[in-house]
């Protein structure tokens, strides 16, 4: 075929796929870091396949779990340039770059899984999501969560005393790194997919982590001390890119956030239906536990308080959103 005749064909073929096509059909692509046996992942996939059954067919999400696309502050990039749709992020990194989302992580900011489900399902908690546009040049859509974190080490774990010295993997984010300094520990900054093998090789003595992972990754075949000190709650958010979304329809936008938030709903209950069983099954197995409070922490809280009381201004609001779901 000349190339004339082939260019002809070519476009011939362009205009009839533009004209049984609807002008909005989208391939979206949305991104995360978690591997495809995690619940973030599984809510992703389910979202996508809503998305298509919902838009008919028209609209598809492609999605790529366990870091494929690059780490959260990578992906965070693609997604203010547009490159990048839709992603299910943690909301350390989004605390990286809006401070006043550390107010999350508060340490012992709540008692109990029932009471972190309720907390970011509350008033307070989604008006932080107000910030992302203009902050971020992200839309939240809605929070899920991870159970609460844990500790475990190689070494004798009985107490937050123990931690002292210790290198400790943390989820890259400040108020993390600044609960741990003031114990003592020495917190090394790790994405979730790399810690498995900084445990095998001695790279890390210990690590911050919630039962869900802990069982997923058997983390406790590397670090059989643990403890369980329920000392922070751990967010997530699904976001959209800012600019892809001021092109969408109305339609598309509604249905994006009303089928992103059923699933990150599903995540929320998800977890906090399991935390007790997850707890129960870690304590069968032959690992060596020990629990921390609140009280065992006073001092590192104080501290953490000293930093993030200024950082983190919508932390009495969330405060008083705690105390109302403990009254209710
Ligand atoms: C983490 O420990 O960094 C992490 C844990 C999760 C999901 C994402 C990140 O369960």
């Amino acid at each position: 075929m000349s190339m004339k005749r082939l260019m002809t064909s070519v476009m011939a073929g362009g205009l009839a796929l533009m004209m049984t096509v609807p002008a909005q059909a989208r391939d979206f692509r949305l991104g995360l870091i978690t591997p495809p046996p995690h619940r973030w992942t599984q809510a992703a996939e389910a979202f996508a396949e809503d998305v298509k059954q919902k838009s008919g067919g028209e609209h598809s999400i492609a999605v790529f779990p366990s870091q494929q696309l690059g780490n959260e502050a990578q992906m965070v990039q693609q997604l203010q340039t547009g490159a990048l749709d839709m992603a299910f992020l943690t909301v350390a990194e989004i605390s990286n770059r809006v401070p006043d989302f550390g107010a999350l992580y508060a340490p012992y900011l709540v008692d109990n899984i029932d009471q972190a489900a309720a907390l970011l399902k509350s008033e307070a908690a989604t008006d932080l999501l107000n910030q992302l546009p203009s902050e971020a040049g992200l839309v939240g859509v809605g929070y899920g969560m991870a159970g609460l974190r844990q500790v475990m080490s190689r070494d004798t774990l009985e107490g937050p005393s123990d931690l002292e010295g210790k290198k400790l993997r943390i989820t890259p984010f400040e108020p993390i790194r600044d609960f741990y300094k003031a114990t003592g520990a020495a917190p090394t900054p790790m994405p979730l997919p790399a810690v498995y093998d900084a445990l095998a090789n001695g790279q890390i003595d210990a690590i911050d982590m919630d039962f869900d992972s802990i069982l997923i990754f058997k983390f406790y075949d590397r670090s059989d001390k643990m403890l369980i000190s329920n000392h922070m709650m751990f967010p997530m958010v699904g976001v959209v890119s800012g600019r892809v979304w001021k092109d969408l329809s109305k339609e598309d936008r509604k249905l994006l956030q009303t089928s992103m938030r059923a699933q990150l709903d599903a995540v929320i209950d998800h977890f906090q239906a399991l935390e007790k069983k997850q707890e129960q099954e870690l304590r069968g197995l032959d690992i060596t536990i020990h629990e921390a409070t609140r009280e065992d922490f006073a001092d590192a809280i104080a501290e953490w308080e000293g930093i993030w009381s200024e950082k983190a201004p919508s932390l009495p609001k969330l405060r008083k959103a705690v105390a109302e779901i403990k009254g209710s």
